[in-house]
């Protein structure tokens, strides 16, 4: 028989989703993966980045649907890469950022989780303070090797667990979604 899913997750990157539905497990929501690649809209705002993507989610996959967009900020590059994080990550990696930076360390991880299904429509925003680390630890994805939460001396790689930008933007949609 086959699976029949609460909610839709729109995204081209399976960690994103992979992670996404073992929080959303645990507020009980059975998370469906809808593997697409979405434009992104030319924009410093991440929250307009998300809303446009949820949108254009929904003309797809025509189910309850969210998206979720994302951003690493970092002080002394005045929050660059921000919204363009995914093209950096591809073009010079955990290094190149590493290579950018000198004392000043202080970054942030920012999410945006973007919910539509017609009749509703909602953002839910939140982050997580840190620093990039001097060096690359850990073997995880995306910029989790070189990001130290704040009263941490570990980077995301290394442990995640319920404090990510994600975990905190989840928890924020679920209790939403559950009163809607
Ligand atoms: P979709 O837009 O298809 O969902 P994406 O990977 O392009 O996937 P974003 O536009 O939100 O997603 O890109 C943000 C980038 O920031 C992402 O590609 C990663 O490189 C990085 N990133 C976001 N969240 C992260 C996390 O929890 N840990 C490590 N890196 C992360």
């Amino acid at each position: 028989m086959p699976q029949s899913f609460d909610l839709f997750f729109a995204t081209s990157n399976n960690h994103k989703f992979q992670e996404a539905k073992k929080i959303l497990e645990g507020f009980g929501i059975n998370l469906g993966f809808f593997k697409c690649e979405l434009e992104e809209i030319q924009s410093n705002s991440l929250k307009e980045i998300a809303k446009n993507k949820a949108v254009q989610a929904f003309q797809k996959c025509k189910k309850p649907i969210i998206v979720e967009d994302d951003g690493l900020f970092i002080d002394s590059l005045n929050g660059f890469p921000g919204p363009y994080s995914s093209y950096v990550f591809k073009t010079i990696g955990n290094k190149g950022i590493l290579q950018l930076l000198k004392q000043n360390r202080k970054a942030k991880f920012i999410s945006i989780i973007s919910f539509y299904d017609k009749k509703n429509r909602e953002s839910f925003e939140s982050k997580v303070d840190g620093k990039i680390s001097r060096s690359i630890i850990g073997t995880g994805w995306g910029y989790d090797p070189i990001f130290i939460p704040l009263k941490s001396t570990k980077t995301f790689a290394e442990s995640k667990n319920n404090i990510s930008h994600r975990f905190k933007a989840l928890k924020k949609f679920s209790n939403w979604y559950f009163d809607k």
